[in-house]
Formats: C-alpha cells, structure tokens, sequence
C-alpha cells in the first residue's frame, strides 16, 4: 500500500530512499498545494532523523549590531538608517566591550556580529572591533559579517575577498553567518537589493571563506515578492556550493518581517509556508547538516512545531536582536536556557547545548568548555582537514 496519497510524492519518496537527488521539478511540486504539509513534513522528518537523530541543538549568543547607519536601502530592511537620520547610531569601544563583557558574565559562547555599511566608517574599523572583542574575550566565538559587508569592504579598499577574511581571521574572527543572501534569482533580487552583491558575489566569498577554513551559514529571505520558483533555484545554488566545499554548517529560512519596511503592504508569510520551507529545504539541501527554525522570527511555537518538519537548531538564547525586532516580530527580545530546553523537550526532542561549531558544549552556570577538547589551530585550520573532524552528515 502507497504511503503517501499523491502517486508523485511516492516517486519522491522512493527517490529520497534510493539517495537520488531532487531537482526544481521537484522542488515546485512540492510547493504546490496538492502535496499535504503533514505529508511533506512526514518526509522530511525522516531525512532529519538520519541526519540529527531526536538531537535540537542550541547556543547560548549574544547579537551586537555596531551600527545601523548604511549606504544600501534594501526594501524589506527596518533596521538600516539614513547617515543623517536620528535613528542612525554608532557604537564605540566602551560599548562594543561591554557587550562583550555581558556575553562573558551570561555565560555565551558566541557573539553574532552584523550591521550596517556605514558610509563615513573606514574599513579598520570594522577590523578593530574583531580585534578589541577577541583581545579581550578570547574564548567567545566571533561569528561576523555577512558576504555582503565583506563585499563592502572589498569594495572600500581594494582587497580582495581572500585578503579581506585573511584580515578578519587574524583580528580574531571565528566564522561568518549567513546574512545577505536574501534570493539570488536577479528577477528578486534586483527589485528588492539592487546595489548590493549579487548571487555571485555572494556565493564567492563563501567559497572563498571555506577555502580559508571558516564555516559558514546560509539563509533564504522568503515570504515576499518571490514565489516557489525562486526559493527552489535559491535552494539549488546553496546546494551546489556545499558539493564543491562542504563548508556550510546551517541553512536557516528567514521569514519576512513587512513591519516598518518599504514592503509593508505586504503580509507575513503563514505558519503553513514557514513550515512547508523548512520541510523542503530539508529534502532538498541533502548536504547541509543542520536546518534552523531561528525562533525569533517565526515564533516560538511554529519554531517548536519546525523540529518536526525537518529543523534540528533553534538557535539560541538571542539577546539584543534588532533586525527583526525593528521589523515587527513580536517574540521577546531573548529566551533563558530552561525555557528553549523545555520547549524543545515538549516536542519531543532532545536539547544539545552546541557551540557555533555544533560540538557539545559542558556546562556548570556560566563557566563552560567543549565536550571534546581542540587545540587553537583548529580555527583556522583549513576546512578539509576540519571536515574530516566535524560531526558526519548522517547518524545512526
Ligand atoms: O540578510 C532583514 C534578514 C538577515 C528583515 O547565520 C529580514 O546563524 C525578515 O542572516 N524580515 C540578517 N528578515 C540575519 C541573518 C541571520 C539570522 C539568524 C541567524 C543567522 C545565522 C543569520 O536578516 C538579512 C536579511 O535576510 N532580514 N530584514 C525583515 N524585515
């Protein structure tokens, strides 16, 4: 007897069984609104299952946005400011520092790092901040700047991508997220970043990254002006990266918060495309260990709900978001442990305290260290001797 009720997602299945691959056909089929979202969240939550077990992993971060002022105007931003504008600030040293010294008293092992591309800060700025974070908070995990603003700086001084990160890691940088990604399809991307690094560029600095030994994330801004078409060629593209460097820890969907943007008009995207994204992204990204359900901006419980359709991180207890929170979400501004540990627990998971590089983290309040110990070099290893060390793709 067939286990699913449309005879084409039961090809899928038996495809996904044989360890074949899915293509955009595929991908859009499985958009449409002829596959059930339990169904598709059946499949993906088996191909979770081979990856990550019952494991919900999570981390205990701190954000800091050092400035909001930027040159670019993408029109789903709310946090970006005018240089002139009395919203724009700047942070200095003492308070760059004192995030970093909240982070150290919190106990967090990761500091995420983005923000605007300021139009009057020069490019040792941004250098000096790693730098003054990592000089003094040597154990906390720098992970900072999106490709964009590494594109930025490229552009600012003449680097190249190589020469840039080669900077940044020196100064003390741990990883890179995923931010900037938004959609690649230019049909997308130019109406709503035109001036900003495209898909390409985007893609480089990634691989070039990995080349370099960091990890990195990726994301896919969804729930806006794109449709199915698009989020699956955004898919194929990631997935193509990660054949060639195997870099990419996290793919983590980010649903579109219109509040305060130039898209207000629109509406947030439903409960039922937030999860239906997760569950794809899952089956379709077969190389990329971890799917994010970033509980900030989809809400606590479709976050919960996520662990079932494919998601395995819920990211963190996130103190001081802004770019979403300036957009409208309206989860709190962070999360303790024992709220994210019981949440995961309620359904039915089991929480894992990881650090950004997903080894178990053992904790006594807020002293903590890493389950399996690793020297220094490890953080600029380059990426092909880390992978051999890194969690396998798929578990028993
Ligand atoms: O690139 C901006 C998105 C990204 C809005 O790497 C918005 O682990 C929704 O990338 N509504 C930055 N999204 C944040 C980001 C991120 C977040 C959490 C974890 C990780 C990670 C990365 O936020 C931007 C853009 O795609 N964004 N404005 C908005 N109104």
């Amino acid at each position: 007897m067939p286990s699913f009720s449309h005879p084409r997602l039961e090809q899928i299945a038996e495809k996904l069984e044989a360890g074949r691959r899915l293509g955009l056909e595929d991908g859009l089929f499985l958009y449409s609104p002829e596959v059930h979202l339990n169904e598709l969240g059946r499949l993906a939550h088996q191909v979770r299952l081979k990856f990550n077990a019952r494991r919900t992993y999570y981390n205990i971060n701190v954000h800091l946005n050092p400035t909001n002022v930027c040159v670019y105007r993408c029109s789903f931003c709310a946090f970006r400011a005018d240089l002139r504008d009395p919203r724009g600030y700047v942070m200095d040293d003492e308070q760059i520092l004192a995030r970093g010294a909240e982070a150290q008293r919190i106990g967090a092992t990761e500091m995420h790092i983005v923000g605007g591309l300021h139009h009057q800060r020069k490019y040792d700025w941004y250098v000096h901040l790693i730098r003054i974070l990592h000089d003094a908070y040597p154990q906390l995990h720098l992970k900072a700047w999106t490709a964009v603003e590494i594109h930025w700086f490229c552009h600012m001084t003449g680097k190249t991508a190589q020469e840039v990160l080669e900077d940044m890691i020196e100064a003390g940088l741990g990883s890179m997220p995923g931010g900037g990604a938004e959609i690649f399809h230019p049909q997308v991307r130019h109406q709503i970043c035109e001036h900003k690094a495209d898909a390409d560029q985007w893609l480089h600095i990634h691989r070039t990254a990995h080349r370099l030994g960091l990890r990195t994330t990726c994301t896919m801004l969804y729930g806006h002006i794109e449709d199915a078409y698009h989020r699956v060629d955004h898919l194929l593209r990631l997935r193509a990266l990660q054949d060639e460097t195997g870099g990419f820890l996290t793919f983590i969907p980010l649903a579109f918060h219109p509040d305060n943007t130039r898209l207000s008009h629109l509406k947030k995207p439903s409960a039922f495309l937030d999860l239906r994204t997760i569950a794809i992204s899952r089956l379709i990204l077969d190389n990329i260990p971890h799917i994010k359900a970033y509980w900030v901006m989809l809400g606590v419980g479709t976050a919960q709900t996520a662990l079932s359709y494919g998601a395995d991180d819920f990211d963190g207890t996130v103190r001081h978001e802004r770019i979403y929170h300036d957009a409208g979400a309206d989860t709190p501004q962070a999360l303790d442990v024992s709220s994210i540990c019981h949440l995961i627990r309620e359904a039915g998971f089991e929480p894992v305290e990881r650090d950004t590089l997903y080894r178990p983290v053992v904790r006594n309040g807020t002293c903590w260290h890493l389950a399996h110990s690793e020297p220094d070099s490890a953080r600029t290893q380059p990426l092909a001797n880390k992978l051999a060390e890194a969690e396998p793709l798929t578990s028993s």
